[in-house]
């Protein structure tokens, strides 16, 4: 009955309180949005017994992680006091003075990221949130957001990444917070107006982010400038990211991307005032004697502290860390051992190992290392059916230079389209694209246009000729034609003119920053518009709404419907029930649901079933649609 909205119905209203109009009026069971938040919670997890979870494809619902926090309360001295008290420019010179190797952890982002989809729930962060804090004491930086993980928490995980922010900063207060910012096109896929970056960057800083990696995804510099002023002015780091793309050891790879191009580059945004200079190998094609090459080059000329990410899709990950150690750089990316690896970041355990007997190692705690992975290798299970196909080291990312959190992406893109059999062809045609479009750097959202084009080719039996002759008739994917026409910025080497002019059909390109010519967002009409339809509504939500407008609502929706279901546990999150199990959850401080299922009713002739529970000691039924 508590499903009933019986007392808005205007029958009701009228007065008419004879219960016998509700055989009458059928509409009144349509409502399934219930009140309270045991019945949200329990009409959450009816939903996804019966219907399961988008994603999910095996039944056996994984154990809870047996797992002792060694520490109940955060830790409170690090990089973090460092920043608060003396200010960015002081963290800066403290890098370059400290003869260890300096630490970012990127398990909480770029790990799960390029490994599980980015599907790892804040839950899973703050049960390991407070060990975390004391072992991880001494690194430079967590990487804890940005990149794909603000849209993924709020559409997939039906969770507020700002709330993830909050939480972690409670629980972790004395460490820098890191994230990846993808300059004008912020958290999403294409360029915002100017106010609209310096309102993420605000919010972002006030909510705890310290340190903000900001790449362009062409490495147009005048587009990461609204970004940067934007950090400078909030006091926080913001640290410049340069895309590592080519070879600089194969002379004959690009005429573009050699050294010098490089080093000119880093002394721009020198000239810039940023704070930390980024190496951003997003493909992992940075070669181990490259790697030392560019570090020592950049140690020689630039004063910025350098800091390395790459990817270890190549299995050549330690060997590249080792190579800019002993070159002098600064700082390094890393991943706990448990979701390290592959398409993810170097493991720090495995690092630090091969660095014994060197004259610098990291600045790591490796029996908590190994403690908080751990943690990590049984967390990990929950997620198995986000697991990429990648099970070995790739070496061919060397000839077709695609980042490896699109690889697998791409292969499901390939199969969705009937291309299953032919992903060494769509493979192959990515790097054939990148030369067409003039060798482009290849990251989000760039790289999205890359191989939106390759798969556009190969299913259409499309060369570097036909489709040039063919052009005009073509309908080209909407990214390719919003790429020409200048809309995500200007590729190093501009646009190829054959290839503009039969994608475009006589469409302007623009060769001014996208973000200069788009009108600054009313955030105040907005707040009016939003108020209006949402009884909770935080100025960061204003922000999310203007970047993701219908993910947000999305997931506003289902919050209405099922409440914050970002506290169940994962298991019960992914999996549902089964029958005669009990799952708690801690909704408030000291008030919990205890819920047990004690049975699942037959399908009725309209599809329903009923869901037999105990919470907290009292019987509740659901009433689910089977979808199946
Ligand atoms: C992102 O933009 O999400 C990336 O990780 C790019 O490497
Ligand atoms: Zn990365």
């Amino acid at each position: 009955p508590f499903l009933l909205n019986v007392v808005s119905h205007p029958k009701f209203i009228e007065g008419d309180y004879n219960t016998g109009f509700l055989n009458e009026y059928l509409e009144l069971f349509n409502i399934a949005v219930p009140r309270d938040r045991g019945s949200k919670t329990l009409s959450y997890i009816g939903n996804v017994t019966v219907n399961g979870f988008p994603g999910i494809k095996s039944n056996e619902k994984p154990k809870l992680a047996s797992f002792i926090n060694k520490f109940n309360l955060p830790d409170y001295e690090g990089t973090k006091q460092l920043l608060d008290a003396h200010g960015a420019n002081y963290v800066a010179d403290w890098i370059k003075q400290q003869d260890d190797v300096l630490v970012t952890d990127t398990t909480f982002r770029d790990a799960h990221q390029s490994l599980l989809a980015t599907r790892i729930r804040t839950k899973d962060m703050l049960n390991i949130a407070h060990d975390t804090s004391h072992i991880m004491k001494n690194n430079f930086s967590l990487e804890m957001w940005g990149g794909a993980t603000f849209d993924v928490a709020y559409n997939f995980l039906k969770e507020d990444p700002w709330d993830r922010l909050k939480q972690l900063r409670k629980r972790i207060p004395n460490v820098l917070f890191q994230m990846l910012f993808r300059a004008s096109n912020a958290v999403g896929y294409k360029n915002y107006a100017d106010n609209v970056i310096d309102r993420f960057v605000a919010q972002a800083a006030e909510h705890g982010i310290d340190v903000f990696r900001i790449f362009d995804s062409l490495n147009w510099l005048d587009q990461m400038k609204v970004a940067n002023e934007a950090v400078l002015k909030a006091g926080k780091i913001s640290e410049g990211a340069i895309c590592y793309t080519g070879d600089i050891l194969n002379p004959n790879r690009s005429s573009i991307y050699t050294l010098e191009y490089y080093l000119k580059m880093a002394k721009e945004m020198e000239q810039e005032g940023f704070h930390i200079l980024a190496i951003k190998d997003m493909a992992g094609l940075l070669k181990p004697e490259a790697a030392y090459i560019l570090i020592s080059a950049l140690k020689a000329e630039v004063s910025m502290p350098i800091h390395l990410h790459t990817h270890d899709t190549s299995g050549n990950g330690i060997m590249i860390y080792n190579r800019a150690i002993d070159a002098g750089v600064d700082i390094i990316d890393t991943a706990l051992s448990a979701l390290s690896g592959l398409t993810s970041q170097p493991s720090a355990n495995s690092l630090y190992y091969s660095l014994e007997g060197k004259k610098r190692n990291l600045r790591l705690n490796i029996e908590g290392a190994e403690h908080l992975s751990k943690y990590w290798a049984q967390v990990r299970n929950y997620y198995k059916d986000f697991e990429s196909d990648i099970k070995s080291p790739h070496t061919e990312i060397y000839h077709h230079e695609m980042p490896g959190g699109q690889y697998s992406n791409i292969e499901q893109q390939a199969k969705s389209l009937g291309l299953g059999d032919k992903f060494e062809d769509v493979k192959a045609m990515y790097a054939r694209v990148n030369l067409m479009f003039g060798d482009v750097v290849k990251v989000t959202p760039s790289s999205k246009v890359v191989g939106d084009m390759a798969l556009y080719m190969v299913q259409n039996n499309l060369d570097e000729t036909s489709v040039i002759e063919r052009g005009e008739k073509l309908d080209f994917p909407e990214s390719v034609v919003s790429f020409f026409k200048g809309e995500i910025g200007q590729p190093v080497n501009g646009f190829p003119d054959a290839l503009s002019k039969v994608v475009l059909k006589g469409k302007p390109q623009m060769h001014e920053r996208p973000g200069k010519l788009l009108e600054d967002v009313k955030f105040e009409n907005l707040k009016e518009k939003l108020s209006s339809r949402y009884s909770t509504l935080t100025e960061e939500d204003i922000t999310s709404y203007v970047i993701y407008p219908k993910v947000f609502e999305a997931y506003k929706q289902t919050e209405a419907q099922f409440g914050n279901v970002s506290l169940l546990d994962t298991p019960t999150f992914f999996y549902g029930m089964q029958k005669n199990e009990t799952v708690e959850i801690e909704i408030d401080n000291g008030k919990t649901l205890i819920i047990t299922l004690l049975s699942i009713g037959h399908v009725r002739e309209d599809g329903t079933r009923t869901l037999y529970f105990e919470l907290n000691g009292m019987p509740r039924q659901v009433v689910i649609q089977d979808k199946k």
